[in-house]
């Protein structure tokens, strides 16, 4: 049974906006950094039990203005660090428990990392942020309804006591505790603390107001869509209504590559605004373990393209040594990522060029065309929607002008969002096509540049 017209559903589904947090963090804090840490760092573990000796945890040689300067050389804009870890081990002073910092031989038990790592953050021009897991292996509370105020009494402390935090991460991992018990989580709850001390903060969850891209891979899905349907991600306000169509929504775990699609989304009760950050580490695991290698420079530049460059944010992850500081193997490769990154993409062969809006085959299949002052060797074109009214487009054709006069095929892709780069084989051209083929409103593209 159809419910409403399939032109308005399209219609309303084009006009889900971001809220002004998730605007901010797509264009102006995409690309930060993960920073794992704990007692895991020090028991070559990657999940703790939570019963760990808080005695082993001591970086003797903690230096997190060397951790700051190493994430700026990639380019990246702020440091999301493991307040604490499903071992429960707090990295800060907190009230509530002393399986923290109060019994670790760093500073005589009186360290605060979170304290550290937030002002280096500010000493070099970085947002701060922290994970704190609602799964905790450590405390007996874990399992009935005081564990919620222990983490709500935790969470006020980090929201409240460390300056203006951009991203708050929750992970969805909900596991037993040290009396075997799951916890009910009260996320509601937790949410409402956020917004009463950190109104500008974005909110990391499966279902949060940045979901996970589903993988751990840096690959986006099918497409990428910042517009799901509100049974994925509830902590987002539903803007539309639906369903358009009767039925049960088929995909609806981030992991699904159709969640964002018209032949699921039609099921939902109504959507929401919720981009995707893609999260991985710089190594295999999330936590330092010497044996392992970064991934390679061609590897973490190419989860860049497909992450910002595919309507999401890139959290990179980069694991603390036991001494407390990066290994230079890491702080060397995001060196070498920030340098490819602005070679790749700081001169942009548009600027001064000439753009001209073509009809096309119809108001949703427009087609811009760019014609260069000269002939360059073109490697990536990168195009933006409007977002924060919406996202519209479809799928899309690039073509470039050859050497007799005819468009060639050069990239066909999908979604475009808040910035999409497309990476072509290099070509010699002066003259660039955009069609867009299939949009589900008329398209508002915000910018063109070809590098
Ligand atoms: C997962 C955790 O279980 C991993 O240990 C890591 O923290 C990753 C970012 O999220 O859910």
């Amino acid at each position: 049974m159809v419910i409403i017209e399939f032109t308005e559903f399209l219609k309303n589904a084009a006009h889900v906006k971001p809220t002004p947090q998730q605007l901010a963090l797509l264009r102006e804090t995409p690309f930060y950094a993960f920073v794992h840490f704990s007692p895991n760092t020090y028991t070559g573990l990657e999940w703790g039990d939570g019963t760990e000796d808080p005695a082993i945890f001591n970086p003797t040689e903690l230096d997190c203005d060397q951790w700051a300067q190493a994430i700026k050389s990639a380019g990246m804009q702020g440091m999301v660090l493991t307040a604490k870890h499903h071992d429960g081990f707090c990295l800060w002073q907190t009230e509530y428990t002393e399986h923290s910092m109060k019994n670790s031989p760093y500073k005589d038990g009186k360290g605060d990392i979170v304290r550290e790592a937030a002002d280096a953050c500010k000493r070099h021009g970085l947002k701060f942020g922290f994970y704190l897991s609602p799964w905790d292996r450590n405390c007996p509370l874990y399992g009935t309804d005081e564990y919620n105020t222990y983490y709500k009494n935790q969470l006020t402390e980090l929201l409240t006591n460390y300056g203006e935090i951009f991203h708050v991460w929750f992970d969805g991992a909900c596991g037993e505790g040290p009396n075997g018990k799951k916890q009910v989580y009260d996320f509601d709850g937790y949410i409402e603390l956020i917004k009463k001390h950190q109104p500008n903060a974005t909110i990391f969850n499966d279902a949060g107001t940045i979901r996970w891209i589903g993988n751990e891979a840096g690959k986006a899905p099918y497409a990428q869509w910042a517009v799901v349907p509100q049974e994925l991600c509830f902590m987002n306000e539903k803007q539309t209504e639906g369903p358009l169509v009767e039925g049960s929504l088929d995909f609806v775990y981030n992991s699904d590559i159709n969640i964002g699609s018209i032949s699921n989304i039609m099921y939902s009760k109504g959507l929401v605004f919720a981009p995707a950050e893609t999260d991985m580490s710089i190594r295999p695991g999330w936590f330092y373990h010497p044996e392992e290698e970064p991934h390679s420079l061609e590897r973490l530049f190419n989860t860049y393209v497909t992450s910002v460059g595919n309507n999401a944010t890139f959290n990179l992850n980069i694991p603390p040594m036991p001494n407390g500081k990066f290994d230079p193997r890491d702080v060397e490769r995001l060196k070498e990522l920030g340098e490819l990154i602005s070679k790749e993409f700081s001169t942009n062969l548009a600027e001064g060029s000439t753009v001209t809006i073509l009809p096309g085959y119809g108001p949703t299949q427009p087609e811009i065309q760019v014609t260069l002052k000269k002939k360059q060797t073109i490697k990536y074109v990168e195009l933006a929607e409007n977002i924060k009214e919406g996202q519209r487009v479809e799928a899309f054709d690039v073509f470039f002008k050859d050497s007799h006069g005819q468009w060639a095929h050069a990239a066909r892709d999908t979604t475009i969002g808040s910035r999409k780069i497309v990476k072509t084989d290099p070509t010699e051209a002066q003259e660039i096509l955009v069609r867009i083929t299939s949009s589900r409103y008329v398209p508002d593209i915000e910018w063109i540049k070809i590098y």
